[in-house]
């Protein structure tokens, strides 16, 4: 591993985690920070946690997130026994001895939280029971932090789900070319071009005030959600970083976007690649379950069109990163974000396709009519 254990053990020795590390193991999911498994034996008894060292690339203000993800996580813990429920899977945030949450030195900004007990995520799933379990979980977080106080929150990153500013921001990175990779991709340019109106659709309806902004998660792929071992049930949902106001759209679309998908959001074999509307259906009746009743008949009317937004956003993220010179996603390989890029086309376009199908599901659900 390119980071040595003495960072760990600094790290850990920073948070007071007593004994001696006896164990690191990386943890895979995310394309942007670093998550390590560790374990820690104090006479034998051995305990683990997650430690994660945050990309400072992306997050140029690490210290505002962890703001953040203490009063989110506080407020929910809150809520939680304020109901008389069990806490045990609110994560919880070491703190060192100048009680923060994070340590910040030349080895990079990390941050530790118990590992939940008994828990495990997943990267793709089949499984409808654990989608509208995962579809739960995410609507009720949406739930909870329904009276939080959003101007509490830094915007960690500016104009995240901004899909128009994304796709202006691409334009002028087009015109630039700084890495000469233009020409190979202007099927892709193209298409980006041909999908902007409806890709802006819900620009335009913040705009005109007709959906609300609410304090949305933002990143809610179905590996940011813990399952319990035993019960198959979602636990909780991981990955505060981009916890900020947003669309409910903008929830419900990403998640959609990975877990709806028949294939990996990589995979090179366009042909695998495509919307399942049985794993759409699933994931949206647990999602409704839990928010439909305070959702305005607009958000509702909106769900499907923020999966297609979503998904057409995150071609112009990875098509982005790609001309500009992979800088922002962790890449395994040479030309993984053309890849990404066109998996995610290739998704986008279905979604164009199916929308009505996608539309009348969520009437369906909902009953609205549309
Ligand atoms: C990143 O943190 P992670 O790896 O779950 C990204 C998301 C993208 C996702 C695509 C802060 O999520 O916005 O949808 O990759 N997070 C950030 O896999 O940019
Ligand atoms: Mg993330």
């Amino acid at each position: 591993m390119d980071i040595s254990r003495e960072v760990f053990d600094t790290v850990a020795s920073c948070f007071r985690i007593d004994g001696k590390i006896v164990d690191v193991v990386p943890m895979t999911s995310g394309i942007i920070n670093r998550t390590f498994k560790v374990t820690a034996d104090s006479n034998g008894n051995l305990k683990d946690y997650v430690f994660q060292r945050i990309n400072t690339f992306v997050f140029k203000q690490p210290k505002y997130i962890m703001s953040n993800i203490e009063y989110v996580t506080h407020h929910i813990s809150d809520k939680i026994v304020e109901n008389g429920l069990d806490a045990e899977g609110v994560l919880h945030f070491l703190k060192t001895d100048k009680d923060v949450n994070y340590v910040d030195f030349s080895e990079g900004f990390w941050r530790a939280y118990e590992y939940v007990p008994n828990s495990y995520t997943v990267n793709t799933c089949e499984d409808f029971s654990k989608l509208r379990s995962a579809g739960k979980a995410f609507g009720n977080f949406q739930n909870m932090l329904s009276d939080f106080d959003a101007t509490k929150l830094y915007e960690t990153i500016p104009d995240f789900h901004n899909t128009r500013a994304r796709v202006e921001g691409f334009f002028e990175k087009v015109k630039k070319d700084e890495c000469g990779r233009v020409k190979e991709v202007e099927a892709e340019i193209k298409a980006i071009k041909e999908l902007m109106p409806l890709g802006v659709k819900l620009n335009e309806m913040i705009d005109s005030g007709e959906l609300p902004l609410r304090v949305t998660h933002n990143d809610t792929k179905i590996n940011n959600v813990l399952f319990d071992i035993t019960t198959n049930e979602a636990k909780t949902v991981i990955d505060l970083d981009t916890v900020m106001p947003g669309l409910v759209a903008h929830d419900f679309g990403d998640a959609i976007r990975f877990a709806a998908n028949k294939s990996a959001e990589d995979e090179p074999d366009l042909t695998k690649v495509g919307l399942d509307i049985d794993r759409y259906r699933a994931f949206a009746e647990g999602f409704l379950s839990e928010v439909g009743n305070s959702l305005t008949k607009n958000e509702i009317k909106t769900l499907a069109l923020g999966a297609f937004t979503m998904t057409y956003e995150l071609v112009v993220r990875f098509l982005d990163d790609y001309i500009s010179g992979d800088k922002y996603f962790k890449t395994l390989y040479e030309g993984h974000n053309l890849v990404r890029t066109r998996c995610q086309l290739a998704l986008t376009q279905d979604m164009y396709e199916k929308l009505d199908k996608m539309n009348n599901v969520i009437s369906e659900i909902s009953g609205i009519e549309f």
